[in-house]
C-alpha cells in the first residue's frame, strides 16, 4: 500500500469500478451482477493510490450472513486505512436513492447509504458524494432526485455542506467534475494530483 489513498466506496453495483475506469482508463472489472469487486483493487497514480473495494449490501450468490460479514471487513479495512485516507468518494446510484431510503426509514432504520456518508466523515478527512447513474433519470427528475439526496446529507450531518457532483460513468459525463473535485481536495491538502 501506498498512501495518499482516495478510496472509493459504495453499495454494490452503483457503478465504483466503472468510475475508477472512466477517470483512469484502466480496465478494472465491472460486472453486471452485484458483488463484482470482491477484493480490493489498489491503482497507483504516483502521488495518490485509487482503491477499488468490494460493494456492501446486496451480491449474487452471496448468502445474508455473508453479506453481514463483508460488510463488517469493509468497515474494519477502511478504519485500518484511515491515518493513510486523503479522501473518500462515496459513490450512490441516484436513480436508486429514493426508493432505498424510503424502504429503510420505513422499517426504522437508517439507509445505508446515509449510514456510509456519516460513517466515512468520521473517518476520512474529506467526503466527495458521486451521484451516479444520473442518465437513469429523465433529464427533468434530475435536480429533483439531486435536491432529495442533498437533503438527506444535510440531514445526516448539519455542519457540513455535502459536495455532491452528479455523473454517469460510462457516459463519461460528470467525470471531468470529478477529477476535478478530488484535485481541488489533494491540493488543499497539501498534496500532488495525479497524472490520471
Ligand atoms: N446506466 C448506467 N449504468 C451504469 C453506470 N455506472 C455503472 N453502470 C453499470 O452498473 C453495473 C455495475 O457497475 P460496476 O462498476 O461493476 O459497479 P460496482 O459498484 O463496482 O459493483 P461491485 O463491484 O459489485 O460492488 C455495470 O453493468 C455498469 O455498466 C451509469 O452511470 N449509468
Ligand atoms: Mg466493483
Amino acid at each position: 500500500m501506498k498512501a495518499p489513498l482516495v478510496v472509493f466506496a459504495g453499495r454494490s453495483n452503483v457503478g465504483k469500478s466503472s468510475t475508477i475506469r472512466a477517470l483512469t482508463g484502466r480496465k478494472v472489472r465491472v460486472g453486471k451482477k452485484p458483488g463484482s469487486t470482491r477484493w480490493e483493487l489498489m491503482i497507483d497514480l504516483g502521488p495518490v493510490t485509487l482503491v477499488d473495494i468490494p460493494g456492501f449490501g446486496h451480491m449474487s450468490g452471496v448468502s445474508k450472513t455473508g453479506i453481514e460479514e463483508m460488510k463488517t471487513k469493509i468497515v474494519q479495512k477502511l478504519e485500518g486505512w484511515s491515518d493513510y485516507l486523503a479522501l473518500v468518494v462515496l459513490i450512490v446510484d441516484i436513480s436508486l436513492f429514493r426508493e432505498l431510503v424510503e424502504r429503510w426509514e420505513k422499517r426504522g432504520e437508517i439507509p445505508i447509504d446515509v449510514e456510509f456518508y456519516t460513517f466515512l466523515s468520521e473517518i476520512a478527512p474529506h467526503v466527495i458524494v458521486a451521484a451516479n447513474k444520473i442518465d437513469k433519470l429523465k433529464k427533468r427528475q434530475q435536480s429533483v432526485e439531486l435536491e432529495y439526496l442533498i437533503a438527506k446529507l444535510r440531514e445526516a450531518l448539519p455542519e457540513v455542506k455535502p459536495n455532491v457532483i452528479p455523473m454517469s460513468a460510462p457516459k463519461k459525463q460528470g467525470v471531468p467534475d470529478l477529477k476535478h473535485a478530488v484535485e481541488a481536495i489533494l491540493l488543499q491538502s497539501g498534496l500532488e494530483t495525479p497524472d490520471w
